[in-house]
């Protein structure tokens, strides 16, 4: 499908901490496979993606920038234009994971700056690693209500578990906005 043929075109931008699984979320979603090795992103990697939710054609831009690079001063640029962001942490009971979720904040205003109010929904990743699936959540839905964010969302780009439910839920958000 070419942007012509799409019904409705979305820049999403996927931001949050180094090793929380923003490419392996992507490639899950686009390419339905992970790898377990490790390849951390550089700037930034844009994919392009076509997906059919309630018979509407939605091309999609996707935007997946380094967590942990030199490069954030390009930011701004990679952020231009961008339709929803996706911040993502790893809902990991390690200190990695805590410190992921503790900065969705930082993230929140990184992209605030130079996009302003645009929807943002959160997705605590490695769902497959923790015993206690539901541990984060009240502390997760305070920030999403205190923020006015569209929704949280656990997933497992290893498993797969969520992913494609995810992503289909926000382009459905994408299109209700659209239509207000
Ligand atoms: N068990 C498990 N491992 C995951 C999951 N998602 C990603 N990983 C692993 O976590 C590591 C980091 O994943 P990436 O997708 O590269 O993380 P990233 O957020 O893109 O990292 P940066 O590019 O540095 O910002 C890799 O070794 C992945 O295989 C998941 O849902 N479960
Ligand atoms: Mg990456």
């Amino acid at each position: 499908m070419s942007d012509s043929e799409a019904d409705f075109v979305f820049k999403v931008t996927v931001i949050g901490d180094g090793q929380v699984g923003k490419s392996s979320l992507i490639r899950r979603y686009t390419q339905a496979s992970f790898q377990t090795q490790y390849t951390k992103t550089i700037g930034a990697q844009f994919s392009s993606y076509s997906d059919e939710v309630d018979n509407l054609k939605c091309h999609l831009s996707l935007w997946d920038i380094a967590g942990q690079d030199d490069h954030f001063f390009l930011r701004p640029v990679f952020y231009k234009g961008t339709s929803c962001g996706i911040i993502v942490f790893s809902l990991e009971d390690s200190d990695h994971g805590k410190e992921s979720l503790k900065r969705i904040p930082a993230w929140h205003g990184d992209i605030k700056k130079f996009c302003g109010d645009i929807p943002i929904v959160i997705l605590g990743n490695k769902l497959d690693l923790v015993a206690d699936k539901n541990s984060k959540d009240a502390e997760v839905q305070k920030i999403v209500d205190k923020r006015g964010f569209l929704g949280f969302y656990k997933t497992s780009a290893k498993t797969g578990e969520n992913v494609g439910e995810a992503f289909k839920t926000i382009i459905r958000k994408l299109l209700t906005h659209e239509e207000i």
